[in-house]
C-alpha cells in the first residue's frame, strides 16, 4: 500500500560539498540491488489475441508490455487528425529542466479534445480490465453492525500527445509515480496494490529508436526509491503504427532522442489512477457539460465521472452517472456493492 504519511525528506544525508552552479551534495540511502533484466522488444510483445491476463503477467515480470494492433490505423490517424490543429497552433517551447526539449510538442487533454481518443483508446477494453486489475481496490468497511464493501475503479490520469520532432534529445529516466508521492521499496517480486498508476503509450504512427521511441528498464518497477538508472539497462519500445505500451508507472522511462532528419515520432499517452486519489489532470475545467453528456457510459465511468464505492466523486449528493446519462441501460448505482451484518 501506499504509505500517505511517508516523510523521505529524512532519507537526505548532507555531505559537506557544493557543487560549481551552488548545489548542495548529498547521499541518499541505498539497498544492494544489482539486478537487471536483459529483454528484447520480443520478449515484451504478448501473442495475439491479447488478453488482460496475459498482458497482467508480462507486467507482472518486466512493468512493461507490447501489444499489437491494439487500435485500427484509422483511429490512430484520426485521433492524430483531431490532435494536429494544437500541435500546430503551439508555438515550441523551451522547457526550463530541459525535461522536454524545445523541438518536442505536447498535447494535453486529449481525451476532451478527440472523441475517438475517449471511445476507443481510454474505454478500450483491455485498458479498462487491466487498469482494474492493477488499480481497483476492494475493502470491507465496518459501519456500526454491518460490514460493507465497496469497489473502486481505476481512472483516468492524463491523456498526452507526444509530438516528438527531429533534434529532440533523451528526455532524462524518470518514474511517472512521482506525482502521487508513491515511494517505492525493493520488491524481490512484483506486490499486488503498490501501483498508483498504469499508462498505455500508443504508437500514432511507427516508433523506432531513431526517431525517439519511449525507452525504459525492465523490471525498475520492483527497485528500491534511489537506486540509480542506467541507459545501459534501457529498452526501446518500438512499434508499428496502432501498436501500445503498457506500462507500470514505477518503472524509470523517458522519450527518446530523435536523430533522424525529418520525421516525427508521434505517440499517444494514457494513464490510469486509482479511483481515490488526485487525478493529475483536470480535464473538466473548461470543458462543455455537452461534450461529457454525447459520451459512452464506458467513457464516463473511465473519466472517473462515476462515484467510486463508497462515497467519493459525487455530484450533488448523487452519482454523476445519473447527471449526465440517465438513462444509461442496465446502469444501477449502489453506494457499496455488499452489506453483511457482523456477528461479534
Ligand atoms: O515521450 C515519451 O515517450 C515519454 C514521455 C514521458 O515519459 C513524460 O513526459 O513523462
Ligand atoms: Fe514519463
Amino acid at each position: 500500500m501506499t504509505e500517505v504519511f511517508t516523510r523521505t525528506k529524512f532519507d537526505i544525508q548532507p555531505l559537506d560539498k557544493v557543487t560549481e552552479e551552488g548545489r548542495k551534495v548529498i547521499k541518499l540511502p541505498q539497498v544492494e540491488d544489482k539486478r537487471s533484466l536483459k529483454v528484447t522488444k520480443e520478449m515484451l510483445t504478448i501473442s495475439e489475441p491479447a488478453t488482460p491476463e496475459k498482458i497482467y503477467e508480462k507486467l507482472k515480470i518486466y512493468g512493461g508490455c507490447i501489444v499489437k494492433n491494439y487500435l485500427s490505423p484509422e483511429d490512430c490517424e484520426q485521433i492524430l487528425a483531431d490532435a494536429k490543429p494544437y500541435i500546430d497552433k503551439w508555438a515550441t517551447k523551451g522547457d526550463a529542466s530541459n525535461f522536454i526539449s524545445p523541438t518536442t510538442r505536447r498535447v494535453s487533454g486529449m481525451c476532451v479534445k478527440s472523441k475517438t481518443c475517449a471511445e476507443k483508446f481510454l474505454a478500450h477494453p483491455l485498458n479498462i480490465a487491466v487498469s482494474n486489475r492493477i488499480l481497483g481496490k476492494e475493502n470491507v468497511f465496518r459501519i456500526g453492525d454491518e460490514a460493507v464493501t465497496g469497489f473502486s475503479k481505476a481512472q483516468h490520469n492524463s491523456t498526452i500527445t507526444f509530438d516528438v520532432g527531429p533534434g529532440s534529445k533523451d528526455q532524462i529516466l524518470h518514474r511517472d509515480d512521482v506525482l502521487h508521492h508513491n515511494i517505492r521499496k525493493h520488491q524481490e517480486t512484483y506486490q499486488e496494490g503498490t501501483e498508483t498508476a498504469l499508462g498505455t503509450a500508443l504508437a500514432l504512427r511507427k516508433t523506432t529508436k531513431a526517431n525517439g521511441a519511449t525507452r525504459f528498464i525492465p523490471g525498475s518497477h520492483l527497485w528500491d526509491q534511489y537506486r540509480r538508472p542506467t541507459e545501459e539497462d534501457a529498452v526501446y519500445a518500438e512499434m508499428e503504427q496502432g501498436d501500445c505500451f503498457f506500462m507500470l508507472a514505477s518503472c524509470f522511462h523517458g522519450g527518446s532522442a530523435n536523430t533522424t532528419e525529418d520525421e516525427h515520432r508521434y505517440v499517444l499517452i494514457l494513464f490510469m489512477t486509482q479511483g481515490t486519489l488526485r487525478q493529475e489532470e483536470n480535464i473538466f475545467l473548461g470543458t462543455p457539460l455537452e461534450y461529457f453528456k454525447s459520451l459512452s457510459l464506458e467513457a464516463l465511468t473511465a473519466l472517473g465521472l462515476q462515484t467510486s464505492q463508497p462515497f467519493c466523486g459525487w455530484y450533488e449528493n448523487e452519482d454523476p452517472i445519473k447527471v449526465l446519462l440517465p438513462d444509461a441501460k442496465g446502469y444501477e448505482f449502489t453506494q457499496f456493492k455488499e452489506v453483511y451484518q457482523i456477528e461479534d
